[in-house]
């Protein structure tokens, strides 16, 4: 029987509430423990310096959502007070602490070093000495910047291009990030693997695909005119918590927020922002979402060909708009037409009657946004996912005006600046001919390898030395064991770090692993840009690092002096690179969009990427038009139980679609609190289930059970019931990510990191 679409509905039934209830309000996202945060981080002994640093005029560390900058530390690109989140202090706290004592290097051997947790690598401290540790070695010994300099210089010289390889998350800047690609292409490599791969690679190439453009196409000033928002697969209340200033706004102005989530996130339901204090806080929480739907994990093309089918049947498609400003829609409309309601319902699990009521609501609105993150790229058909929702914007006449259009949410601060500054796998062609004509000779025509591939390269011992700026390559893939090995089969590996993480202790080089110590956004003592996922372009101010007897170096330094050993002044003055300014002077006659980075310095005039923000309906594609097409509906069947080698004798279980998310408390790989109280899972061994698949099975919440994936299995897991979709389940990453191999997005290269079928069993 269909179920009534008012069970979903938060305005008129109250969500499930787990049967263990958390110290603090569940039903609540943001709130006190934010004051209680914040109140506890500012009055620490390094508090005054955490104020100093969040009043310093550069960009949020922490994600691309984008806060701070010239206008200063808490102000918006409008200029508005107030956007600074808990996230922010976590990420600054981290980066506050002393240096990791000598004593950690000298006296712990590596075996040690790699029992440490994500949390305990993070909690060593900052890195402040340039450190190797060689082959046959079981410690990391301190080194000289020159040996480090002659060391990787010689690592790069001596490898064929094809065998050199780098990659890089998206913290450091984008002059960072522009150097670290021309110095690889210089020298006739493609193989710039990036986080971004693991991440929004999908958003990029499936609206790309459609809009020729593969950003977000809206502003925060547009969103800002919205009256209705689509927020698919994304946690926005922990990971990118200002946005929900914009939903609380927008429900404010009787505005529609339509959320589509197996898991029923309390943040999602009901946020308490500090930037509302009367109404938000003290009012036990503004509502956030209209209208929740909790469909099967990975089922999201299907949810939104019902919610096109709807629009189609009660006569709601912009057939003017459409037919003026798209190609490819007849395809579409014949597959909206052959699919039936019994595929599409039986596929997502919503019933017919919960889709066309959210149909209805999205028809009545003018102007909506359709926003989304990893539940919609972590799939094996996450590119589809992305094009399943740029079509359901161009039915519906939502794009190319303003207050309308498709806002991927991206992940980390500078993501979307190292795709921009050409460190991607899928290079652009205005950009390769300028990069070209910059380089006077002709790009490699040797496809690069994005992360995955990397990875899979490196284990069949097809690479020498691998250069990467910032992130944990290890801690961040599917199968560690694999990542491990894979690491271990490179000759030389080089990790720029601020702080210490799992990967510098598992991802060891043959030979050599070089851990150096570089200046973090607010330390670096030149001016450098980011681009946060609107298109916005802020400007860091130069600044000190606490860590005064400390030997770091700033990426760009780095990368200069590098590139100037290797390429002496061929065809350009690479040292001259050494200057931030004349970076930009580069960007902005190669990266297209980039031309008014040109003039940054003398006018400190942040800026929006040009030609990606679309107010008319004239996308970036040949002919101006949106490019529409069917979007297959995937296969969802789960292996039973024998796949993984079947129940003992008197063991219960059952096997479940795993998805593995952050916690609240975490950034990435790096741990900065043990739970999660938003979804009452007080520790990391943890699963979320819902309560019917624990009594069906025959488990017990709070059971410790072990859970079983393709690539390896857990104990010891503790069964938490939650208000999770039946037939899924959710476990924190990077924990979680022994046990899946990866099964990648063709199109993207990405890990279905949102979709990994499991046994659980106990
Ligand atoms: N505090 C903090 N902020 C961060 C980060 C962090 O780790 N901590 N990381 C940064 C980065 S790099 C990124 S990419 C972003 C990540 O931001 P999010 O994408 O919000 O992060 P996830 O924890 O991966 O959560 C994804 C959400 O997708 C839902 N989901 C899972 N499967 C499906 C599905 O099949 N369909 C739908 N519709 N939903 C699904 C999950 O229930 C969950 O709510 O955050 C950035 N900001
Ligand atoms: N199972 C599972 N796996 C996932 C995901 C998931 O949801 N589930 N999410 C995926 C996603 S979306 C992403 S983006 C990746 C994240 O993958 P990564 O980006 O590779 O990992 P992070 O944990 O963000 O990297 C943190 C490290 O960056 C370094 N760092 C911080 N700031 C700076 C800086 O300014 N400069 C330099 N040089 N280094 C710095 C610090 O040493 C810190 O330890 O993980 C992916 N993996
Ligand atoms: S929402 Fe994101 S960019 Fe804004 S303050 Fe929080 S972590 Fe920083
Ligand atoms: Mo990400």
């Amino acid at each position: 029987m269909p179920a009534d679409p008012a069970a979903t509905d938060p305005a008129r039934s109250a969500p499930a509430t787990p049967s263990a209830p958390p110290p603090e309000d569940a039903s609540l996202g943001g709130g006190w423990p934010v004051i209680d945060g914040w109140a506890r981080a500012t009055l620490s002994p390094s508090g005054p310096r955490l104020w100093q640093t969040l009043t310093h005029r550069s960009a949020c560390l922490s994600c691309a959502w984008g806060t701070g900058g010239q206008k200063g530390g808490f102000r918006d690109e409008l200029g508005e007070p107030l956007q600074r989140c808990l996230k922010s202090v976590e990420a600054i706290g981290a980066e506050l602490q002393a240096g990791v004592p000598p004593e950690v290097f000298a006296g712990r051997s590596l075996s040690e070093l790699q029992q440490l947790s994500s949390a305990a690598c993070d909690r060593l401290g900052r890195l402040d000495q340039p450190l190797i540790r060689r082959q046959g070695s079981d410690h990391y010994t301190t080194i000289g910047w020159d040996e480090v300099h002659a060391l990787t210089a010689a690592a790069f010289r001596c490898a064929d291009p094809s065998r050199l390889a780098s990659y890089s998350s998206g913290r450091s800047s984008n002059e960072a990030a522009f150097l670290l690609q021309l110095l690889l292409r210089a020298l006739g490599s493609n193989n710039l693997a990036d986080c971004s791969d693991l991440c929004h690679a999908p958003s990029t190439i499936g609206l790309s695909r459609v809009f020729g453009s593969g950003t977000s196409m809206v502003n925060l000033e547009s969103l800002q005119q919205a009256d209705g928002v689509v927020l698919v697969g994304s946690n926005a209340p922990a990971n990118h918590p200002r946005l929900m200033n914009e939903l609380i706004r927008l429900r404010q102005r009787g505005g529609f927020v339509l959320v589509i989530n197996p898991v029923l996130e309390a943040g999602l339901l009901k946020f308490g922002s500090p930037a509302f204090p009367i109404r938000s806080m003290l009012g036990g929480g503004s509502e956030i979402a209209s209208l929740f739907l909790q469909p099967i994990p990975g089922s999201d093309t299907a949810v939104l060909l019902g919610l096109q089918k709807a629009l189609l049947e009660r006569g709601a498609i912009a057939w003017d708009f459409v037919k003026s400003h798209s190609d490819g829609w007849q395809a579409l409309i014949a597959q909206i037409e052959s699919t039936s309601w019994d595929t599409i319902t039986s596929r997502c699990g919503l019933s017919r009657e919960e889709l066309e009521h959210a149909a209805s609501r999205l028809a009545a609105c003018r102007a909506v946004v359709f926003a989304w993150a990893m539940g919609i790229t972590h799939h094996a058909n996450g590119t589809d996912n992305v094009q399943a929702i740029a079509n359901t914007a161009v039915l519906s006449g939502n794009v190319g005006r303003p207050g309308a259009g498709t806002m991927p949410i991206r992940g980390h601060s500078n993501v979307q600046g190292f795709g921009s500054m050409g460190v991607t796998v899928h290079l652009r062609e205005p950009m390769r001919r300028a990069l070209e004509a910059l380089l006077g000779r002709s790009l490699s025509p040797v496809p690069g390898y994005d992360t995955r591939a990397l990875i899979e390269a490196a284990d069949r011992g097809a690479v020498d030395t691998l250069l990467c700026l910032g992130g944990n390559l290890f801690g961040a893939n599917p199968d560690s064991t694999q990542a491990r090995r894979a690491l271990g089969r490179i000759d030389t590996v080089i990790h720029l770090a601020t702080k210490p993480n799992t990967g510098h202790f598992h991802g060891l080089g043959a030979r050599q692993t070089l851990l150096l110590p570089v200046f973090n956004r607010f330390e670096t003592p030149h001016r450098t840009t980011v681009e946060s996922g609107n298109n916005w372009v802020r400007l860091n101010e130069p600044g000190t690092t606490h860590l005064r007897s400390g030997q770091l170096i700033s990426e760009v330094a780095f990368l200069a002096e590098l590139a100037h050993r290797l390429l002496g002044d061929d065809p350009i003055d690479w040292r001259r690179l050494q200057d931030p300014v004349y970076v930009r002077a580069l960007i902005a006659r190669t990266v297209p969009g980039y031309e008014a980075i040109n003039a940054i310095d003398t006018t400190h005039r942040e800026f929006e990427v040009a030609g990606r923000v679309f107010a008319t309906p004239r996308f970036a594609t040949a002919n101006g038009r949106a490019q529409l097409a069917p979007t297959p509906l995937p296969d969802l069947t789960l292996p039973d139980a024998s796949h993984f080698g079947g129940l003992a004798t008197g063991e219960r279980g059952l096997v479940l679609s795993l998805i593995t998310a952050r916690s609240y408390g975490q950034h990435n790989t790096v741990v900065y609190k043990d739970g999660d109280s938003y979804r009452g899972m007080p520790h990391r061994q943890t699963i979320l289930m819902s309560p019917e698949d624990i009594s069906s099975s025959g488990l017990q919440a709070h059971q410790r059970v072990s859970v079983q994936g393709d690539a390896g299995r857990l104990d010891a897991i503790e069964i938490i019931p939650g208000s999770i979709r039946r037939g899924a389940a959710l476990m924190f990453y990077p924990e979680a990510n022994g046990l899946m191999h990866a099964v990648v997005d063709p199109a993207s290269g990405t890990p279905a990191f949102k979709r990994v079928p499991v046994l659980v069993r106990g």
